[in-house]
Protein backbone atom coordinates (compact mmCIF):
# COMPACT_ATOMS: atom_id res chain seq x y z
CA UNK A 1 0.00 0.00 0.00
CA UNK A 2 1.62 3.29 -1.25
CA UNK A 3 1.28 5.44 1.42
CA UNK A 4 0.76 9.65 0.95
CA UNK A 5 1.13 12.78 3.36
CA UNK A 6 0.34 16.29 3.13
CA UNK A 7 0.05 18.97 5.89
CA UNK A 8 -2.00 22.18 5.57
CA UNK A 9 -4.22 24.74 7.74
CA UNK A 10 -7.25 23.94 5.66
CA UNK A 11 -9.01 26.93 7.03
CA UNK A 12 -12.31 28.04 5.71
CA UNK A 13 -12.22 24.85 3.15
CA UNK A 14 -11.75 25.65 -0.63
CA UNK A 15 -11.62 23.81 -3.40
CA UNK A 16 -8.00 25.06 -3.66
CA UNK A 17 -7.48 22.13 -0.55
CA UNK A 18 -9.62 19.75 -2.38
CA UNK A 19 -7.91 20.05 -5.86
CA UNK A 20 -4.79 19.03 -3.83
CA UNK A 21 -6.09 16.19 -1.39
CA UNK A 22 -7.73 14.34 -4.46
CA UNK A 23 -4.40 14.94 -6.47
CA UNK A 24 -2.61 13.86 -3.64
CA UNK A 25 -4.77 11.05 -3.21
CA UNK A 26 -4.06 9.49 -6.96
CA UNK A 27 -0.41 9.83 -6.36
CA UNK A 28 -1.31 6.50 -3.98
CA UNK A 29 -3.63 4.11 -1.50
CA UNK A 30 -3.86 6.09 1.29
CA UNK A 31 -3.75 9.46 2.10
CA UNK A 32 -3.01 11.29 5.81
CA UNK A 33 -3.26 15.22 6.05
CA UNK A 34 -1.78 16.42 8.97
CA UNK A 35 -3.51 19.93 10.08
CA UNK A 36 -1.92 23.08 11.58
CA UNK A 37 -3.23 22.94 15.10
CA UNK A 38 -4.88 26.52 16.34
CA UNK A 39 -1.18 27.11 18.49
CA UNK A 40 0.93 25.77 15.54
CA UNK A 41 -0.74 28.74 13.21
CA UNK A 42 -1.00 31.05 15.85
CA UNK A 43 2.37 30.80 17.29
CA UNK A 44 4.55 29.37 14.12
CA UNK A 45 2.94 31.00 11.17
CA UNK A 46 1.06 33.78 12.35
CA UNK A 47 -2.15 32.76 11.32
CA UNK A 48 -5.39 33.15 13.08
CA UNK A 49 -7.72 30.65 12.14
CA UNK A 50 -11.52 31.30 11.10
CA UNK A 51 -11.90 27.57 11.65
CA UNK A 52 -11.26 25.96 15.38
CA UNK A 53 -8.59 23.55 14.44
CA UNK A 54 -10.83 20.61 16.20
CA UNK A 55 -13.26 21.40 13.00
CA UNK A 56 -10.93 21.86 10.44
CA UNK A 57 -9.48 18.55 11.19
CA UNK A 58 -13.16 16.74 11.24
CA UNK A 59 -14.06 18.99 7.86
CA UNK A 60 -10.73 17.17 6.18
CA UNK A 61 -11.49 13.79 7.86
CA UNK A 62 -14.54 13.76 6.05
CA UNK A 63 -13.83 14.10 2.87
CA UNK A 64 -13.55 11.40 0.47
CA UNK A 65 -9.69 11.12 -0.31
CA UNK A 66 -8.59 11.11 3.12
CA UNK A 67 -7.93 8.22 4.49
CA UNK A 68 -6.26 9.30 8.23
CA UNK A 69 -5.98 13.12 10.01
CA UNK A 70 -3.55 14.06 12.74
CA UNK A 71 -2.17 17.27 14.07
CA UNK A 72 0.69 19.14 13.27
CA UNK A 73 1.87 20.96 15.86
CA UNK A 74 5.86 21.84 14.91
CA UNK A 75 7.63 22.20 11.92
CA UNK A 76 9.94 19.40 12.84
CA UNK A 77 7.54 16.63 12.74
CA UNK A 78 7.78 15.98 8.93
CA UNK A 79 10.76 13.58 9.17
CA UNK A 80 9.20 12.08 12.39
CA UNK A 81 5.83 11.45 10.38
CA UNK A 82 7.40 10.05 7.74
CA UNK A 83 9.05 7.06 9.86
CA UNK A 84 6.37 6.45 12.12
CA UNK A 85 3.66 6.02 8.97
CA UNK A 86 5.71 4.79 6.56
CA UNK A 87 5.13 7.66 4.45
CA UNK A 88 6.06 7.06 0.56
CA UNK A 89 5.17 10.37 -1.00
CA UNK A 90 5.01 13.52 0.24
CA UNK A 91 3.08 16.27 -1.38
CA UNK A 92 2.50 19.98 -0.70
CA UNK A 93 1.34 22.65 -3.39
CA UNK A 94 3.97 24.41 -4.95
CA UNK A 95 4.00 27.32 -3.27
CA UNK A 96 6.35 25.05 -1.23
CA UNK A 97 8.84 24.08 -3.73
CA UNK A 98 12.07 22.87 -2.64
CA UNK A 99 11.59 23.76 1.49
CA UNK A 100 10.86 19.91 1.89
CA UNK A 101 13.64 18.27 -0.17
CA UNK A 102 15.24 17.04 2.87
CA UNK A 103 12.51 14.24 2.71
CA UNK A 104 14.17 12.60 0.29
CA UNK A 105 17.15 11.45 2.11
CA UNK A 106 14.22 9.66 3.87
CA UNK A 107 13.41 7.80 1.11
CA UNK A 108 10.21 9.76 0.70
CA UNK A 109 9.93 10.86 -2.46
CA UNK A 110 8.80 14.81 -2.67
CA UNK A 111 5.97 16.41 -4.62
CA UNK A 112 4.84 19.88 -5.26
CA UNK A 113 1.62 20.24 -7.06
CA UNK A 114 0.72 23.53 -9.16
CA UNK A 115 -1.34 25.41 -6.69
CA UNK A 116 -4.97 26.18 -7.87
CA UNK A 117 -5.25 29.67 -9.26
CA UNK A 118 -7.35 32.23 -7.88
CA UNK A 119 -8.64 31.03 -4.02
CA UNK A 120 -7.02 31.03 -1.12
CA UNK A 121 -8.31 31.38 2.62
CA UNK A 122 -6.99 34.93 2.67
CA UNK A 123 -8.79 35.85 -0.15
CA UNK A 124 -11.97 34.39 1.13
CA UNK A 125 -11.72 36.86 4.23
CA UNK A 126 -10.35 39.60 2.32
CA UNK A 127 -13.39 39.76 -0.04
CA UNK A 128 -16.28 39.48 2.53
CA UNK A 129 -14.87 42.02 3.94
CA UNK A 130 -14.43 44.03 0.90
CA UNK A 131 -16.57 42.77 -1.55
CA UNK A 132 -15.15 44.10 -5.21
CA UNK A 133 -16.74 47.06 -6.27
CA UNK A 134 -19.52 46.63 -8.81
N1 LIG B 1 -3.30 25.06 -1.85
C1 LIG B 1 -3.45 24.94 -3.23
N2 LIG B 1 -4.12 25.90 -3.90
C2 LIG B 1 -4.65 26.97 -3.25
C3 LIG B 1 -4.51 27.08 -1.84
C4 LIG B 1 -3.83 26.10 -1.16
O1 LIG B 1 -2.97 23.97 -3.83
N3 LIG B 1 -5.31 27.92 -3.97
C5 LIG B 1 -2.56 24.00 -1.14
C6 LIG B 1 -1.32 24.54 -0.44
O2 LIG B 1 -0.23 24.64 -1.35
C7 LIG B 1 -1.08 23.46 0.62
C8 LIG B 1 -2.52 23.00 0.97
O3 LIG B 1 -3.36 23.43 -0.13
O4 LIG B 1 -0.37 22.36 0.06
C9 LIG B 1 -3.01 23.61 2.25
O5 LIG B 1 -2.90 25.02 2.14
P1 LIG B 1 -2.95 25.90 3.50
O6 LIG B 1 -4.10 25.46 4.32
O7 LIG B 1 -2.77 27.32 3.13
O8 LIG B 1 -1.64 25.36 4.25
P2 LIG B 1 -0.31 26.17 4.55
O9 LIG B 1 -0.63 27.38 5.35
O10 LIG B 1 0.42 26.30 3.29
O11 LIG B 1 0.44 25.17 5.58
O12 LIG B 1 3.92 22.40 7.21
C10 LIG B 1 3.25 22.86 6.04
C11 LIG B 1 2.18 23.85 6.41
O13 LIG B 1 1.32 23.35 7.41
C12 LIG B 1 1.37 24.24 5.17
Amino acid sequence: MKKVITYGTFDLFHIGHLNLLRRAKELGDYLIVAVSTDRFNLEEKGKICAISDVDRMEIVRAIRYVDEVIPEDSWDQKVKDCKKYGIDVFVMGDDWKGKFDFLKDEGVEVVYLPRTEGISSTKIKHDLKEPAKK
